[in-house]
Parts: C-alpha cells; structure tokens; sequence
C-alpha cells in the first residue's frame, strides 16, 4: 500500500473511530489542513519530473476527494446521533393523558342558595332576581319603615355617592324585600315568589359580615293566613335538612314591614341537638302600607313574608361554626363541598 492509499485509509479509520464534532474537525486538520498530510504530498508535487506531475496530482486530488466524502459523511452521522439523542432525552408522550385543569365546584353559599330556590320552586314559588343598589323608597319607606328608624342612618346602612334621577339616595340593600316590592308591583296576585341575593350592612364581627345572604318569601293572594305560612316553611325546612323529625314553633316579634310579626324556631326532634329551639327566620302577615305600596287593594288582598340567612341555614345544614369561613377564600374549606 503505498503513501497515499494509507493516508487514505489511516482519515477513514480516524474518522470513524471519533464520536464527537469537535476532534472530528480537528482530524480533518491533521489530513486537509495547511499542515496535513494531503497538503504536505501536493507541496512535494512541484519536486516531481513533469511527466509523473499529472498522474500524482489526480491521484491525489481523487485520495482528497475519498476523504472529503468520509468526513462529510462522518459529519453527517454525528448531527443524526446527536439529535437522535436529543429526541430520545427530550421524548413527549402524546397518548398520556392530560394533567388536566382541575374541576372547579360551587361555592357552598352557592349550593344551599340553590337548594333553597329548588325547594321553593317545587311548592310553587317563582324565584326573583334583582340589584343590589336600591332606591330609598323600594328598601326602606315602601316597606314601612319610618324616616328616622335607625336602619336608615348612615351607622347601619352603606350609601353610595350617587343619586337616583329624583336627586335622593341610593344605598345597597340591606334585605332583598325591596326585590319583593319590585316583584309585587309588576305582577297580579296570586303572588308567589322568593327573593334570594347578596345583601349589606354596615356589622362587622365573628357572626356578622357587612355582606350576607338573603332569602325571603312573599305569598299574596285573597286569602292567605299564618297556617299556609307556618305549613310552607315547615315543609321547606324539613325538605331542606332532609328529615321529618324537625318542629317548628312562633314566637310574637316586630318588623315594621309586617303585622302581627313573628320569630320562626326550629328544632330538629331527633339527633344529637335534638329539642334544642333555633331562631331560623322572621316572618309576619304583610303591612297593610305595604300592601297598597305594591300597588294593591289591602281591603282585598293579604299575605305573608319571611326573611331566612343564607350563611345561617348553610352553617346548620353542613355543621360549620365560623361565619367567616364562607369568605376566606381557602380551598382546603372550599374543597369539602363536592
Ligand atoms: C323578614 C321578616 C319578616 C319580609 C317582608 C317582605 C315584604 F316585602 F313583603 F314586605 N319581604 N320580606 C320580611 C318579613 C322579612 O326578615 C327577617
């Protein structure tokens, strides 16, 4: 084998033995570089007698060309190597499933506000929907309340900077019977209807928060009386704890907005609390004003309202103790309400 052809194979051999694109550029160096092999033989080409010059030179030039395709082809090779280890660490598994975003769920307050609503609506009861920012009149003065009752003082009630289009206040509402007032003047008796929502007060502690939960019940017909009151709410409630083992009793009490008014108590007659009385509502026989503030003839019509808390028939329902638990945001209480 003479010079050129172990030149050759010795670039071949080299080439094939390295695993690395840097050693592999610097092996081309030691064959084709300034001061390779190769360039060495062609520097010595002008020694030749000019007869043997020709026949060296294409030999040569054939030997630079085999090792040019080996490097290419080695250079080649490695780039597949490398990315062929590339996608192997960097492998993505299209078929797992995904992660997923997490279900979401409702609040608590949420669920007993619909459950609330479902009961009602199964005993006939239409559900209303209303603002949040009252008129004066529609929260205070269409429900009989005298201009200076201390509900209405700025202590008790957040007003808000604006002015309704008369130029008087507007406030939030600090119950949803102004949703009742809404609702009563633009329906005809019978009216059947609950008013659920948010509602503010200025309070503030362990037991209270400035916004609450609110639903109350109104029944307007010919001929309503305390016994359809007491008969709708003890369903209601005996549907809403899941049990027929709870009593229901009335205590005398006063709003301004009814006449006689009454505390509803309840106590479940079964169970570890059982005979033990809880304050659950208000309720009464609607005021005749408020009758004619809704447009209709109290000599005719008469009926009866209630007022539950939300946060309050939810905390018995699920057994929860602090009030501000229902707004801290913290999921690990969130979570338990399926
Ligand atoms: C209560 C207690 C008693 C009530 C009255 C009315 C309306 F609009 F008919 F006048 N709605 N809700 C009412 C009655 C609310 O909450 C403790």
């Amino acid at each position: 084998m003479d010079n050129l052809e172990k030149i050759v194979s010795d670039a071949l051999e080299q080439f094939g033995r390295i695993d690395d694109a840097t050693q592999l550029e610097q092996a081309k160096a030691r064959f084709l570089g300034k001061a390779g092999a190769l360039t060495d033989l062609l520097k010595g080409l002008g020694k030749l007698p000019a007869e043997e010059r020709r026949e060296a030179g294409s030999r040569i030039n054939a030997a630079k060309e085999r090792i040019e395709a080996a490097l290419t082809e080695r250079r080649d090779a490695l780039a597949r190597l490398q990315l062929d280890a590339r996608l192997a660490e960097e492998a993505l598994d299209v078929t797992l499933p995904g992660r997923g975003a997490g279900r979401g769920r409702l609040h608590p307050l949420t669920r007993t506000q619909d459950r609330i609503e479902a009961i009602f609506r199964s005993i006939g009861f239409d559900v209303a929907d209303g603002p949040e920012i009252e008129t004066d009149w529609n929260n205070f003065t269409a429900l009989n309340n005298p201009e200076n009752h201390p509900a209405r003082s700025m202590q008790d009630t957040f007003y808000v900077e604006a002015k309704d289009k008369d130029g008087r206040p507007l406030l939030l509402r600090t119950h949803t019977s102004p949703m009742q007032v809404r609702y009563a003047r633009m329906h005809t008796p019978p009216i059947k209807v609950i008013a659920p929502g948010r509602t503010y007060r200025v309070d503030s502690d362990a037991t209270h928060s400035p916004m609450f939960h609110q639903v109350e019940g109104l029944w307007i017909d010919e001929n309503i009386s305390f016994a359809d009151l007491k008969g709708v709410y003890t369903e209601f409630l005996r549907r809403f704890f899941e049990t027929e083992e709870l009593d229901v009793r009335f205590r005398p009490s006063f709003f301004p907005f009814t006449e006689p008014s009454a505390e509803i108590d309840m106590a479940f007659a079964a169970g570890p609390s059982k005979g033990k009385w809880l304050e659950i509502s208000g309720a009464g026989q609607v005021h005749p004003v408020v009758i004619r503030n809704f447009g209709l003839d109290p000599e005719r019509y008469i009926g009866f309202a209630f007022g539950s808390g939300v946060e309050r028939l939810a905390m018995l329902r699920y057994g929860i103790s602090d009030l501000r638990l229902f707004y801290d945001g913290d999921l690990r209480f969130l979570q338990q309400f399926a």
